[in-house]
């Protein structure tokens, strides 16, 4: 895929440009169209959060990808995305976010954007290319909730929201690409790893099961779960099964009896 083939379909408001391109999916879009909006009056998160941000002050927009990739690999559409953006990020605001597992942009420990990709459902095993990857990122501009943070926070100029969905879909166009092979999604999974601010450090994972698991979260594995070392052992976790992940301290660690859901 080349950066030429982007169509890219733009909005003053819509709901969720998730949820457009959701259907459009559903009825057969190509890869390649992309959805940018000013604003979204229903614009969503994971597990039914919601995304805030005002008009014209975050880069809202989702990319349909059809990857030739097992099931088990389509997590790397999220990491390709992830990854586009923090560069994009880094060419136009001199600050290239981390990428904080499983779907987080972050600067520091803040949070500059988020991802959330979702599947049209079709079943796999059809053709090749047959199911499709809605991939939404929102990505502060200069505005932020609390909590978290914005690009105008750390840039010394003004960052277009045009300018940086070119360099974002720009830098897509090859990434998009490696996820056709196995070779090229082994090479996403690498360099995620290499920018994940995750890695290395005392975590607590809240599952959406009510569950946590505590410790120091060691490495993400072939299938994109984040390997845990607890006192009791090393626990995976799968991303779509994480509420939320946060920082925890040392002796948390100690108290931890492993997984305690
Ligand atoms: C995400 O979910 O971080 C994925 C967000 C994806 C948004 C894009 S915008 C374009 C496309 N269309 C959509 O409808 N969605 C995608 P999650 O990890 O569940 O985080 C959601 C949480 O982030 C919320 O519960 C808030 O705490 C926080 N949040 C909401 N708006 C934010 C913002 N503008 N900046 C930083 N954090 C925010």
């Amino acid at each position: 895929m080349t950066a030429a083939t982007w169509d890219v379909r733009r909005f003053t408001t819509v709901p969720s440009t998730n949820d457009w391109l959701l259907e459009r999916a559903r009825e057969g879009a190509p890869a390649g169209v992309v959805a940018v909006a000013d604003h979204q009056s229903a614009g969503r998160g994971r597990m039914g959060r919601r995304w805030e941000a005002p008009p014209g002050r975050c880069l809202l927009v989702s990319v349909l990808l059809r990857p030739v990739a097992p099931v088990a690999e389509l997590f790397t559409c999220t990491a390709a995305v992830a990854l586009a953006t923090s560069d994009a990020c880094r060419l136009l605001a001199g600050v290239q976010p981390g990428v904080k597992w499983p779907n987080d942009l972050v600067i520091g420990d803040e949070k500059v954007a988020g991802v959330l990709a979702e599947s049209d459902g079709a079943a796999p095993g059809g053709r090749p290319g047959s199911v499709a990857v809605v991939v939404g990122v929102g990505c502060n501009l200069d505005w932020q909730p609390p909590g978290a943070t914005s690009l105008a926070a750390h840039a010394k100029a003004p960052v277009g929201r045009d300018e940086l969905l070119e360099a974002m879909l720009g830098g897509l166009a090859e990434r998009a690409a490696l996820l056709d092979t196995g070779a090229g999604r082994r090479a996403t999974l690498a360099e995620l790893r290499g920018r994940c601010a995750t890695l290395g450090r005392i975590v607590r994972v809240e599952t959406a099961a009510g569950g946590a698991v505590t410790g120091v979260a060691r490495e993400l594995d072939g299938d994109g779960r984040l390997v845990v070392a607890t006192a009791a052992g090393d626990v995976a976790v799968a991303a779509g099964d994480v509420a939320h992940l946060r920082p925890a301290a040392s002796q948390a660690v100690q108290a931890a009896h492993g997984p305690d859901g």
